[in-house]
C-alpha cells in the first residue's frame, strides 16, 4: 500500500493514536536537530573531525589506536551539546509516556536530551555521551565529575583508563538494550520512527521488527529514507513541528 505522504494527520492515524495502548517511538539525530545538535548524515559539522569521517573516528579501531583522539572528539561534541536544550519534539515525546499505558522510547542518540525533557526508562541503543566506562572494572562515571588533567581520564575505583560509554562502529550494543527494544517492537500497535536516516544497524531493524509484527508504522522526517517504503504513513516535516500537532 502506498504510504500516505502528507504533512497533515490522517483520520486513520488519529484513530490509531486515540485507541493505542502499546506505543514505541524510535528516534535518531533528527529529533535533536531543532535543539541545534548537528545530524550526522545531513552534512552537519560532526560528519568529519580533523579530516577523519565520523564512522572512522567513532569506531572500535580508532579507540584501540588512539584513545586520546577519541576523547578529544567526544569532549568537542560535549562542548557543542552543553548549552543545548530539548526542543518541542523531545518535550512531546516525554508527555507521551503518560498518554499511553505501555510506552517505550528507544533512541540512537547519545545526547541525553530525551532525559533532560523528562523521558524516563529511555532505551539507549548507542550509549550516552555524558557517561564514561572503565576498561578494567566496567564501572560507569558521569563525565561531568571527571578530571581531565591528562588526555585520558582514569577510574576513581581502580585507576584504569576510562572510555566514553558510547557504542562505536564495530562494537556490540549494550547488553539487553537491543533485546528490550526488539521485544517492545514485537508487541507495539503503533510505532513512530522520528528523525533517523535508518542506515545504522542493528538499530534500524527495530521498526522493521515492529512492522513485521503488525504495528502501524509512521515515519516523521523531512526526507524519505530506506525505511519509508515500509511505512504506513510518512509525516513529512520537522519533528518539533509535527509531534506536538499529533497530540492535538
Ligand atoms: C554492530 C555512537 C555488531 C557513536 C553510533 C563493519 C564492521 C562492523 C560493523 C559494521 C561494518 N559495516 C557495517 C556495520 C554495521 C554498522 C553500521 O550499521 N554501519 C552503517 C554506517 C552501514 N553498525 C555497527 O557497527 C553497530 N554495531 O554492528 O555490532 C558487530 C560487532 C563487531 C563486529 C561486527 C559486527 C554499532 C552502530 C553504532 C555506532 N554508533 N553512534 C557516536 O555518536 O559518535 S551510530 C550514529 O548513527 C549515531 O548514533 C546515530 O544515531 C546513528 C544513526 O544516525 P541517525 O540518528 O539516523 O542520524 P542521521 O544524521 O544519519 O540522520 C538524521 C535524520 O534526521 C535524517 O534522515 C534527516 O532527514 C532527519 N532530520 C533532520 N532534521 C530533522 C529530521 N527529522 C525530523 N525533524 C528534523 N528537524
Amino acid at each position: 500500500m502506498q504510504p500516505q505522504i502528507r504533512s497533515l494527520i490522517s483520520d486513520k492515524l488519529r484513530q490509531k493514536i486515540s485507541h493505542a495502548n502499546n506505543v514505541l517511538v524510535m528516534t535518531g539525530a533528527g529529533v535533536s536537530a531543532e535543539s541545534g545538535v548537528p545530524t550526522f548524515r545531513g552534512g552537519g559539522n560532526t560528519t568529519v573531525w580533523k579530516g577523519l569521517p565520523f564512522e572512522v573516528i567513532s569506531s572500535a579501531g580508532m579507540l584501540e589506536r588512539d584513545l586520546p583522539a577519541v576523547w578529544e572528539w567526544f569532549n568537542y561534541r560535549r562542548g557543542l551539546l552543553a548549552a543545548l536544550k530539548p526542543n518541542p519534539a523531545h518535550e512531546a515525546i516525554a508527555r507521551w509516556q503518560k498518554l499511553f499505558s505501555d510506552f517505550t522510547l528507544v533512541t540512537q542518540n547519545i545526547d541525553g536530551l530525551h532525559q533532560a525533557a523528562g523521558s524516563r526508562n529511555v532505551v539507549e541503543l548507542h550509549g550516552n555521551i555524558w557517561r564514561a566506562r572503565c576498561f578494567d572494572c566496567g564501572s560507569r562515571h558521569d563525565v561531568r565529575e571527571l578530571k581531565f588533567d591528562n588526555s585520558v581520564p582514569v577510574c576513581f575505583d581502580c585507576g584504569g583508563n576510562l572510555r566514553p560509554d558510547v557504542v562505536l562502529f564495530g562494537e556490540m550494543l549494550p547488553a539487553g538494550a537491543f533485546e528490550t527494544a526488539a521485544m517492545k517492537a514485537q508487541t507495539c500497535e503503533l510505532c513512530f520512527v522520528v528523525g533517523t536516516s535508518a542506515v545504522v544497524y542493528p538499530a534500524a531493524s527495530i521498526p522493521e521488527i515492529a512492522r513485521a509484527a503488525g504495528a502501524y508504522l509512521v515515519e516523521v522526517n523531512p526526507e524519505a529514507t530506506p525505511l519509508s517504503r515500509l511505512c504506513d504513513e510518512l509525516l513529512t516535516g520537522k519533528a518539533g513541528e509535527i509531534l506536538p500537532r499529533l497530540e492535538r
